[in-house]
């Protein structure tokens, strides 16, 4: 390395150092989103993950992306069931396995991690974060799968979220678990919903997680679905931001509410089919015509 490159590789040094990583957007919003999200009850105890897929420059503005801290080893992941390989070199921050969204905000070294998919594809290089030695979430290899799954129709998808929202979940006990008449109830519920979810609410039956069959079976019905629902666990998240993807389990949320406040009711009035068609032309967004009656 010439001598200018040495004083400008120091430069970039004292550059970086300058900057606390815990101030970084991406690290705030991490803290911001699982603070909120305990908030609302949806993330009790360890319940509840988060990963969001960072941009390399922006990332490399606070850390030496040479520098790794050690190899975390994807869990519960069988090589032969899935392949890694668009995700290689990926950077993504991520909430650790067995720590609570609660204590987040308080102490993101300890409870988030930044990793990148190492080139071996059998596990994730940390380049900051689980201070404690803590690792990436169990439900990693379901992100990532979602991940690739979003991204194959989405090239800007960046966040995969789940967490166990109250309303919705309390619906799954007494709504039938059909994609579409449970689409539809939901649809019926508030205004903008049609807008928000047009392509439906995928779910699947209760299953096993942290496993790679719950994560290839999440990411198939990722391929049709932003937001697929865990029976009787939660839901899954798909978006291009963090706002985005809160904000679609949050509208599917508010609509479970407005269901099981009303459920045990008579209704009287509804949202129609032909109500939700002129909302959805209006806001020019393509849904599932079939999940209207
Ligand atoms: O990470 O919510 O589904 C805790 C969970 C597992
Ligand atoms: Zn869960």
């Amino acid at each position: 390395m010439g001598f200018m490159d040495e004083i400008k590789k120091a430069g970039r040094e004292i550059k970086r150092a300058c900057k606390d990583i815990t101030a970084a957007p991406f690290v705030r919003e991490m803290c911001d989103n699982c603070a909120n999200m305990y908030r609302l009850g949806w993330d009790e105890r360890n319940g509840g993950n988060i990963s969001y897929m960072l941009d390399e420059k922006e990332v490399a503005e606070y850390l030496d992306l040479n520098k790794v801290i050690r190899t975390i080893p994807l869990m519960g992941v069988n090589a032969a069931a899935f392949d890694v390989t668009p995700l290689v070199g990926k950077i993504f921050i991520v909430t650790g396995t067995g720590k609570y969204f609660k204590n987040v905000k308080d102490d993101p070294e300890n409870n988030l991690g930044i990793v990148r998919v190492a080139q071996d594809k059998k596990g994730v290089e940390l380049l900051w974060g689980f201070a404690d030695g803590g690792r990436t979430t169990s439900e990693f290899p379901s992100h990532m799968m979602c991940h690739m799954a979003r991204l194959a129709q989405d090239p800007e998808n960046r966040v995969v979220m789940h967490c166990h929202p109250t309303h919705t979940l309390a619906m799954n006990y007494v709504h039938e678990l059909d994609e579409k008449k449970l689409t539809h109830t939901l649809w019926e519920m508030c205004t903008e919903c049609i807008v928000v979810f047009p392509d439906g609410v995928g779910i699947l039956p209760w299953m096993l997680c942290g496993t790679d069959e719950i994560g290839v079976a999440t990411a198939d019905k990722m391929r049709d679905f932003r937001i697929v629902v865990w029976a009787m666990h939660g839901v899954y998240g798909a978006g291009k931001t963090m706002d985005e993807t809160f904000g679609l389990i949050e509208t599917v949320e508010k609509a479970a509410q407005i269901y099981m406040l009303t459920c045990n009711r008579p209704r009287i009035n509804t949202i129609k089919d032909e109500d939700m068609v002129k909302l959805a032309e209006l806001f020019g967004v393509k849904y599932r015509k079939d999940f209207l009656n």
